[in-house]
């Protein structure tokens, strides 16, 4: 039986292109072609859902914003294209990212099977301390559906992934509530590290502060003081950097 995600904490989405932040963090969306990430993805961040097939070419950058009590944290989400042509591509993109979400449809197990080399490529061009998402999608085709809940939360407990949930991008099914879930976690690691050190205001002082500064004190989260610009252009650090409002 899928679960539907629910929260014992406050939060409020923010339109994606809201462009303040206090932190952003950069997250990677992979699996094979056709499993549905684009379709999450936009679910999520622009609550539309296509029914044609338009393949992703290369990738396709996504923002998500949401506030947790006064501090707004933005996603930067890169959905990248399951086509094996631009393996190669997505590789630079695995370096870069905090979180990595993992799609296949429970529709096919081929898909589920090929979890596996996904999650090793992400093992050999991540940050080590990347967080993983496991999502089976298409949960709406109920009669087609062959790989059972059991089967992928024992895939993301054997692997000792960060959060196993099932989705439908189709009927919204937690599409959005990935990406809650994605912020919550990397926000809470983010403050809880810096919790020693006031690091938490991530507003004028903090985002005042060099790079290295900062990244002295994780040396896997390479915080790019200088990417508060509120574009989109950074694709620099490890997943995480300081806004400014
Ligand atoms: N029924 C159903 N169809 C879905 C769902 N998600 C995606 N689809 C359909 O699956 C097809 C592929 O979806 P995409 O989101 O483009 O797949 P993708 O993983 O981005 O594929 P690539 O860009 O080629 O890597 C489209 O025809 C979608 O309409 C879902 O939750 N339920
Ligand atoms: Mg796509």
């Amino acid at each position: 039986m899928s679960k539907e995600l629910k929260f014992d904490f406050n939060y409020e989405i923010l339109p994606e292109n809201f462009t303040q932040f206090d932190v952003s963090f950069k997250l990677i969306v992979v699996g094979d072609s056709g499993v549905g990430k684009s379709c999450l993805t936009n679910k999520a961040t622009k609550n539309v859902f296509e029914e044609n097939y338009n393949a992703t070419i290369g990738f396709e950058f996504f923002n998500f914003n949401i506030k947790f009590g006064e501090k707004i944290i933005k996603l930067q989400i890169w959905d990248t294209c399951g086509q094996e042509l631009y393996r190669s591509l997505i590789t630079n993109f695995y370096r870069n990212s905090s979180l990595a979400i993992i799609v296949y449809t429970v529709t096919d197990r081929t898909t589920f099977e090929n979890v596996d080399l996904w999650y090793k490529e992400l093992r050999t061009h991540a940050n080590p301390n990347v967080k993983v998402f496991l999502i089976g999608n298409k949960i709406d085709l109920i009669d087609q559906r062959r790989i059972q809940t059991e089967e992928g939360q024992r895939y993301a407990d054997q692997y000792k992934l960060n959060k196993f949930i099932e989705a439908s991008a189709k009927s919204g099914f937690n599409a959005k509530n990935i990406f809650i879930e994605a912020a919550k976690l990397l926000y809470d690691d983010y403050v809880l590290y810096h919790k020693d050190t006031d690091d938490t205001d991530l507003s004028s002082e903090a985002s005042a502060k060099t790079p290295e500064t900062i990244s002295d004190k994780k040396p896997t989260v390479d915080i790019n003081s200088k990417a508060n610009s509120n574009s989109n252009k950074d694709t620099k650090g490890a997943g995480c950097c300081l806004g400014g409002k």
